[in-house]
């Protein structure tokens, strides 16, 4: 089987395009996913294997993307540390957060179990998706996660108890980070076992604390989470949306791939980014609610850039976000295949 641009630019290949997919491909902005939640809560598109393949497999077909990302969420692991979880219209909640207890890491119960039916969802994917397409595995990076397990719900973004805990009590934070970080590291491996092409991280909130903070107190768990997925033969993306200038201290061991979000023009995300890691990004998802000519403009920018940097997949700078009109996520993609990219 002829590897697909997207492996081989991770492998670092030359291309005569940069490969497309895009975070939150699945749900949110196909009117074939919205049409299945009509019918099916999210917890029974994402628990049942048959369901998760299709909606899985929705934007190869709708979008034409290069890569499918896995149907499910970063929110899983908290649910397989012990922490009850429910997804309600306006976005997921746990029935306790960390916040409300003394010795929040005595709350956690690891149950790795919890997360077999997911490996189940990723052989259903294996057996009928097109045999060029990868399929990308994910989980949430250490900090992130901690946000949602510490303040129990994600509507304020802003996470206040779960940013001052990194100050007021170290040793619990390193605590919760190991318990999180150990999970994900087994559950990694098994979607590698299970046939994953490649895995990313998410570090979605990243951009919370300061990048020092985070390279004190978070990047060793993500480096090892990185690390066993990288020894393991499987590429890693790392996104750590929000880290600013924090971008030039990550390291070629920390991971593969690093997702740009918008803040930072991928020509100067170039310039900071080690030479030896590959960049993913980075349009701003919001441009795509605006005019065609507006889009196509934009888009038209990426070109020398995309002429002279073949190690870079072409992406949003974060995910999709509901309200944005179908036909311009394939105007995308169809502009990303269509366009002479003037390499050699
Ligand atoms: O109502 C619905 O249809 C459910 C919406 C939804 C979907 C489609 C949620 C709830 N999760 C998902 C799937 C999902 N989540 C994927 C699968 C791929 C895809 O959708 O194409 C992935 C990779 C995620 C990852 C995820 N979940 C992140 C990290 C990446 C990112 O986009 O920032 C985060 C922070 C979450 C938490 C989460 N899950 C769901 C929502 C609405 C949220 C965000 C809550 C918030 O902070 O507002």
């Amino acid at each position: 089987m002829a590897d697909s641009q997207f492996i081989k630019v991770l492998k670092g290949e030359k291309t005569e395009r940069p490969p497309v997919w895009f975070m939150r491909q699945a749900g949110r902005v196909l009117p074939s996913y919205l049409e299945m939640r009509k019918k099916y809560s999210f917890k029974e598109l994402m628990r049942s294997p048959g369901l998760a393949a299709k909606v899985t497999l929705l934007p190869i077909y709708d979008l034409d993307v290069d890569a499918a990302i896995l149907f499910s969420d970063i929110l899983v692991i908290p649910e397989a540390l012990g922490m009850e979880l429910s997804f309600t219209d306006s976005g997921p909640r746990f029935a306790k957060a960390l916040k409300d207890f003394d010795d929040p890491a005595s709350q956690l119960k690891p149950d790795a179990s919890k997360l077999h039916y997911i490996y189940d969802v990723i052989d259903e994917i294996q057996k009928t998706k097109p045999q060029n397409i990868p399929l990308i595995g994910f989980c949430g990076a250490p900090f992130t996660t901690l946000c949602y397990m510490v303040q129990g719900l994600g509507t304020n973004h802003t996470f206040p108890d779960a940013v001052t805990l990194l100050y007021k009590d170290k040793a619990m934070a390193h605590k919760l980070f190991s318990a999180i970080t150990e999970l994900s590291i087994e559950y990694a491996l098994n979607q590698v076992k299970h046939g994953i092409s490649a895995f990313q991280i998410f570090e979605t909130h990243a951009g919370l604390i300061p990048s020092g903070l985070y390279f004190e107190m978070v990047m060793p768990y993500v480096r090892k989470i990185s690390k066993a997925v990288m020894d393991a033969g499987t590429p890693v993306i790392f996104l750590p949306k929000g880290l600013g200038t924090g971008i030039k201290h990550i390291k070629p061991d920390d991971a593969d791939f690093i997702s740009i979000d918008w803040q930072t023009p991928i020509e100067e995300a170039r310039e900071l980014v080690h030479p030896n890691l590959g960049l993913q990004g980075n349009l701003d998802p919001r441009l795509l609610m605006g005019s065609k000519e507006t889009i196509l403009e934009t888009l038209e920018r990426y070109v020398p850039f995309g002429s002279k940097n073949h190690n870079w997949i072409f992406n949003l700078g974060h995910g999709f976000i509901p309200g944005i009109p179908y036909e311009n996520a394939k105007l995308v993609v169809d502009w990303i295949k269509q366009t002479n990219w003037k390499r050699n």
